[in-house]
């Protein structure tokens, strides 16, 4: 497929994805969620990528749906793109590698939407963050009525999507919202670094890591403990990632994965 507005790059295990519509503040249309499946499926097959990072061009992450795109749908249209958006941040949500959203600058409406959709965010000291959609009438359709109260609590959530209020870099790292701020201009250097880090470890224990994780947040505790004992078994037995580990440890000297 030709990509018109995703960039990406792999290198040493790490996908580097860039929103790339800097005219548009990088909204969100719908050619954007036909090539983020599309690439989401390819990385997926692919066994060398370890971590995706995921950022925008330009002075916005993504500044929201493509409010041009919306502004004449129907009740049923505007269903549909909803449905569409949220099927495509749950295919994030869900791949087997981690993914960091890497937040450059604006990320309001659908496009905070789309960095919750990550397993976490790193920002620059410099973005804002916020779900405007009241502004225009309208509330978030991608999901963000659902992850936003779960990252940042219910009180939290609700008092940025009442209010609209665009925060700061600082505020959103008080609040959880996101993990790590970086000055802008080592943004980048930052999120790819810390993926260095995680696709250094032992690659079978992180994708087992965001599986029980994610899973284990929608089911029973006891249910997720099941899920834990079974995924830590996995990783024991003759030529195992843990047996490599753990002998590595004993033998002082670095694993070989
Ligand atoms: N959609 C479409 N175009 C956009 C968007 C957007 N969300 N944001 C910016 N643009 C465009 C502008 O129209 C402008 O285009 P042009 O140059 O052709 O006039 C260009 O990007 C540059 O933008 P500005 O000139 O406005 O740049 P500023 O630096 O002055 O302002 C802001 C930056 C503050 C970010 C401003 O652009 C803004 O307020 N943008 C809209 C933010 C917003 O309201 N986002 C939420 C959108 S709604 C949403 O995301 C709902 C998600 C769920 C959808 C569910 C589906 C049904």
């Amino acid at each position: 497929m030709e990509y018109q507005i995703l960039k990406h790059e792999i290198n040493e295990g790490i996908a580097l994805v860039t929103v790339s519509r800097p005219q548009a503040l990088n909204a969100l249309n719908t050619l954007f969620f036909k090539e983020m499946d599309h690439l989401l499926a390819a990385l997926i097959q692919n066994n060398a990528v370890r971590v995706m990072v995921l950022t925008g061009e330009g002075k916005a992450f993504v500044a929201g749906a493509d409010i041009a795109e919306m502004v004449d749908k129907s009740a049923m249209e505007g269903s549909g793109f909803s449905r569409m958006g949220q099927n495509t941040f749950r295919s994030i949500e869900k791949t087997p590698f981690p993914v960091i959203a890497a937040i450059n600058g604006f990320a309001l409406g659908g496009g905070l939407e789309l960095a919750m959709a990550c397993d976490f965010r790193i920002a620059s000291s410099k973005a804002k963050l916020g779900q405007p959609e009241v502004n225009l009438g309208l509330i978030p359709g991608f999901a963000g009525t659902q992850r936003l109260p779960r990252l940042v609590g219910l009180a939290n959530a609700l008092f940025l999507l009442t209010t609209a209020e665009i925060i700061s870099a600082e505020e959103a790292l008080r609040i959880g919202l996101v993990q790590k701020l970086a000055e802008p201009e080592l943004l980048l250097e930052e999120a790819m670094r810390i993926a260095r880090l995680i696709a250094s470890k032992g690659p079978k224990a992180v994708q087992l890591i965001k599986s029980s994780v994610r899973q284990g947040l929608n089911i029973e505790f006891e249910a997720g403990n099941d899920l834990e004992a079974k995924y830590f078994g996995s990783l024991f037995g003759q030529n195992s990632e843990g047996e490599e580990g753990m002998k590595a440890f004993l033998e002082k000297r670095p694993p070989v994965w």
